[in-house]
């Protein structure tokens, strides 16, 4: 029991409470009125992962524990707000943040209590390995089918806009699940994956023309899936016949896939970036209505979700045309819309979000910004965008770089030149987690 006059804060993120966060909290309660900070689920989806118990499930955890005097919600990472509100004396946290990206949030800490006296307390980290292997099992549950399907419709209710990188094999699939930049005190990740059509069949050497086979296109999921946990959404170029495409949603469903993308194109399909210089058909609103009404039916789960894409103004047919199949494709039971575009200037997308949410304020938006690259994803949440797909990048970048390498190899008959290019072999070993 404490008898000052001390206030102690501290925060905590975990969904697993285990005896080493007992441990620190009867220390933390020794040295005064202990309030903890429940960080918020969009703070923690952010940095970490998604988390497997909702915040109000791990407050009321938190309020029983021996100790705690109050609870309350930290809604970022960053912990400057709430310690210029409550001014504690002091705050707890283990050791381990002294060091890697949460150094950054610790230097705000100390610069923070600096203003008005309070003080750090840090007890060692206790990186046992019961507690690191309970982590690990937490990670493994989110990659299961079950628990990755449901969380994108998850995440874009949580978040209002999600964001999706692109993946085309295990290393991609890596770069979009571990990739972390911290940024004012916040931290930014990738929500989701896509993937691409385009990318999928680069990576196999084949033109974007429903070429590569499901099965070849399963089996690039299958690779992601076994390394990643964050959810994917499926570039199912047209769907196919409807009668194949149910089979399809069926097989994505059981994988454990968040979202397949059907484009409303019909006949031998071309890369939508190609606009008008190929031939290019944009499939009836009927046909498409019942292709999506069929595909709807055939799922098992309520999570499984289908993104009707709409090409009109690919194909410049104009904006009534995008917005009349828009709103029958949502009618025919699309769980989100699609709109793209090949124009620089997103003025058309925004006419069209802007017209769509007139009338249908529910229906996710999602966009894949490769031409109009220009605009945020705030200004997109903010207009009304649920899902921002960065379609193609990791493949546009790595490519040039491999075949710059290889030109300096040819170039100089031998590899020495080339190897400030490359990662070093230890850089590349350790780029796989070991299991
Ligand atoms: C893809 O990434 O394969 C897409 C998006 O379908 S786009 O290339 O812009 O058509
Ligand atoms: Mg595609």
């Amino acid at each position: 029991m404490n008898t000052n006059n001390s206030t102690v804060y501290m925060c905590f993120s975990t969904d697993i409470i285990h005896s080493g966060h007992i441990d620190i909290i009867k220390n933390a309660s020794k040295l005064g009125e202990l309030t903890i900070g429940v960080l918020s689920d969009e703070a923690i989806a952010s940095y970490k992962r998604f988390p497997l118990k909702p915040f109000s499930e791990r407050k009321i955890i938190f309020e029983n524990i021996v100790g705690v005097k109050h609870v309350i919600e930290q809604k970022t990472l960053s912990y400057a707000d709430i310690l210029r509100e409550l001014k504690p004396t002091i705050v707890v946290h283990g050791d381990d943040w002294r060091t890697g990206f949460q150094k950054p949030i610790r230097d705000e800490v100390v610069s923070v209590l600096a203003e008005y006296g309070g003080r750090l307390v840090e007890y060692p980290y206790s990186s046992d390995s019961k507690f690191e292997e309970l982590e690990k099992r937490s990670r493994i549950q989110l990659g299961t089918p079950d628990m990755r399907r449901g969380r994108l419709r998850k995440l874009i209710d949580l978040k209002g806009c999600v964001s999706a990188l692109e993946a085309h094999s295990g290393i991609t699939g890596l770069i979009a699940e571990n990739t972390t930049v911290l940024q004012d005190g916040k931290t930014y990740q990738f929500d989701a994956m896509w993937i691409s059509s385009l990318c999928d069949s680069t990576a196999k050497g084949k033109p974007d023309i429903e070429l590569v086979d499901m099965t070849s296109r399963f089996r690039t999921i299958d690779d992601i899936m076994e390394v990643t946990t964050k959810p994917i959404i499926f570039d199912g170029d047209t769907g196919g016949l409807t009668e194949h495409f149910v089979y399809t949603v069926k097989s994505l469903e059981r994988m454990g896939v968040s979202m397949v993308i059907i484009e409303d194109k019909t006949g031998l399909k071309k890369n939508s970036l190609f606009g008008t210089e190929v031939e290019q058909t944009q499939d009836s609103i009927e046909n498409f209505c019942e292709k999506i009404r069929a595909g709807k039916a055939a799922q098992k789960t309520k999570d499984f979700m289908i993104c009707a894409r709409i090409e009109s103004l690919i194909l410049e047919r104009g904006m009534d045309d995008a917005l009349e199949r828009a709103f029958a494709f949502s009618g025919a039971g699309a769980d989100a819309i699609m709109i793209h575009s090949r124009k620089k200037d997103p003025a058309e997308i925004f006419e069209f979000v802007e017209k769509f949410r007139k009338q249908n304020t529910n229906t996710p938006i999602v966009v894949v910004p490769t031409s109009f690259n220009s605009v945020t994803e705030e200004e997109f949440k903010e207009r009304g965008v649920n899902v921002v797909i960065y379609a193609n990048q990791l493949t546009r970048s790595g490519f040039p770089a491999m075949q710059n390498v290889a030109k300096t190899i040819l170039t100089n008959h031998r590899a020495k030149e080339a190897d400030d290019m490359c990662m070093s072999i230890k850089e590349i070993i350790n780029l796989i987690p070991e299991e």
